[in-house]
C-alpha cells in the first residue's frame, strides 16, 4: 500500500513536469511552416487568422511533394525483434556481426549450458544417484573450461573492436558535416560546412491534439511519435560527419537503420561517421533518458541524392564547401533558426571553443 502511494506521487510529479515542459517547449518551427513559403503570400493573410487551415502538410515548403516513408525502411515494424534493416555501410558490417557471429555464439552457449543442466538434473538426482561422487578436482577439465571461453572471447573481440574503431574513424575531407544539438525536448541542427543553415525539429502532433490551423502529422510525414516538422536532409553515398552536443542535459542522437547512436553531451562535441546507401526517410529517437518529454523528441532524416542535397542547401540560403568564393555569411538566417547556442560552429568550419561563440578574437589593442 505504501509502495502504491509512493508510485502515485512519483507518477503525479512526472505528469506535472510533463505538462509544464509541454507548455514551455519552443514550437517556433510549426509557426514558420505557414510563413516560410513565399509562394503563398496571397494566402498569408488568411493563414494568419486562427481559423485558417495550414498549408498542405504533404508538400514541402517549396511546393514539391514530400517523400513518404516506405514500409519497413528506416522504421520499426510490428512484432520486430531483430535489428532494423540497415541502410548504411557501417550498418551492414554491424548487421552481419550481430546476426552471424554474436547470435550463433550466444545461442550455442545457452543451449550447451541448458543441456549440461538437464544432464545434471536427471542423471545425478538423488533417486538415480544415491551415492554422490567425492570428486573435487579435474585438472584437464578445469583447463578446458577456462581456455575455451577465453578463446571464444578473443574470437569475438577482434571483429568487435574492428567494428567499433571503424565507427569512430575520422571522416574524410569530402564529408558532409551535420551538427545535432539536443535540447529539452527537441533537436536542433546546423550544417557548419554549408553556411548558416540552422533549424530545429519538433515532434508533429496528431490532428486531434492541435488547435485549428496548426500543423499536424500526416502519414507522409511518418509514423506517430516519429514524425518531425523539419527533416534532416543528408546526401546518399557521401560520408556524413555527425557531431553531437547538447544545450542542457545529455541526449543521444540515434537512427537504428544507420547503425548510429551517439550521445549528445553538454560542453562536449562527439563525432562519428556513416554513409547512407539509399535515398529514403529514416527515423530515430533520442536514446538517452533526458527528462519528462524524452520520448517526444524524434529524429527524421531524409536521404537524397547529392544533387538534391546541394539544391536543398541553396534553397536554405547555404553554400557548398567547394564554392569558389567565401561562403556568403550574409545569407539571411533561416526562419526557424531560433536555436543559436554558444557552441555554434563558425561558417569557416573550424571547431569552436565551447562557450566562445565568436569565431575570431576581437581586435587586440
Ligand atoms: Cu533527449
Amino acid at each position: 500500500m505504501r509502495m502504491l502511494g509512493l508510485t502515485s506521487i512519483v507518477l503525479a510529479a512526472g505528469l506535472a513536469l510533463g505538462s509544464a515542459g509541454h507548455a514551455q517547449t519552443p514550437t517556433a518551427a510549426p509557426a514558420t511552416e505557414s510563413t516560410t513559403t513565399e509562394a503563398t503570400t496571397t494566402d498569408a493573410a488568411a493563414e494568419a487568422t486562427a481559423e485558417a487551415t495550414p498549408a498542405d502538410p504533404t508538400l514541402n515548403p517549396d511546393g514539391t511533394q514530400k517523400v513518404a516513408p516506405k514500409e519497413g525502411v528506416g522504421l520499426p515494424v510490428n512484432g520486430g525483434i531483430g535489428l532494423q534493416d540497415q541502410y548504411s555501410v557501417i550498418g551492414d558490417d554491424g548487421h552481419v556481426f550481430h546476426n552471424y557471429v554474436l547470435l550463433p555464439v550466444l545461442i550455442g552457449i545457452s543451449v550447451f549450458v541448458l543441456i549440461l543442466l538437464g544432464i545434471v538434473i536427471f542423471r545425478f538426482r538423488r533417486a538415480a544417484n544415491p551415492e554422490p561422487s567425492k570428486t573435487a578436482h579435474n585438472t584437464a577439465l578445469e583447463i578446458v573450461w577456462t581456455l575455451v571461453p577465453v578463446l571464444i572471447l578473443l574470437a569475438i573481440a577482434v571483429p568487435s573492436i574492428r567494428l567499433l574503431a571503424k565507427q569512430y574513424e575520422p571522416a574524410p575531407d569530402n564529408a558532409v558535416t551535420l551538427k545535432a544539438i539536443g535540447n529539452q525536448w527537441f533537436w536542433s541542427y546546423e550544417y557548419p560546412d554549408n553556411g548558416d543553415i540552422a533549424f530545429s525539429a519538433n515532434l508533429l502532433k496528431e490532428r486531434n491534439e492541435v488547435e485549428a490551423g496548426q500543423r499536424y502529422r500526416t502519414d507522409v510525414d511518418g509514423p506517430r511519435l516519429l514524425a518531425t516538422d523539419n527533416r534532416v536532409v543528408l546526401p546518399v553515398n557521401t560520408p556524413i560527419r555527425l557531431i553531437t552536443t547538447a544545450s542542457d542535459v545529455i541526449h543521444s542522437w540515434a537512427i537504428p537503420a544507420f547503425w548510429v547512436k551517439l550521445d549528445a553531451v553538454p560542453g562536449r562535441l562527439n563525432e562519428t561517421t556513416f554513409t547512407i546507401k539509399e535515398p529514403g526517410v529514416y527515423f530515430g529517437q533520442c536514446s538517452e533518458l533526458c527528462g519528462a518529454r524524452h520520448a517526444y523528441m524524434p529524429i527524421a532524416v531524409e536521404a537524397v541524392s547529392p544533387e538534391e542535397f546541394e539544391a536543398w542547401v541553396r534553397a536554405k540560403g547555404g553554400s557548398m564547401p567547394d564554392d569558389a568564393d567565401e561562403p556568403s555569411n550574409a545569407a539571411p538566417a533561416q526562419e526557424g533558426a531560433d536555436i543559436v547556442d554558444d557552441t555554434a560552429t563558425p561558417a569557416d568550419g573550424s571547431l569552436p571553443t565551447l562557450g566562445n561563440s565568436t569565431s575570431a578574437p576581437a581586435s587586440v589593442e
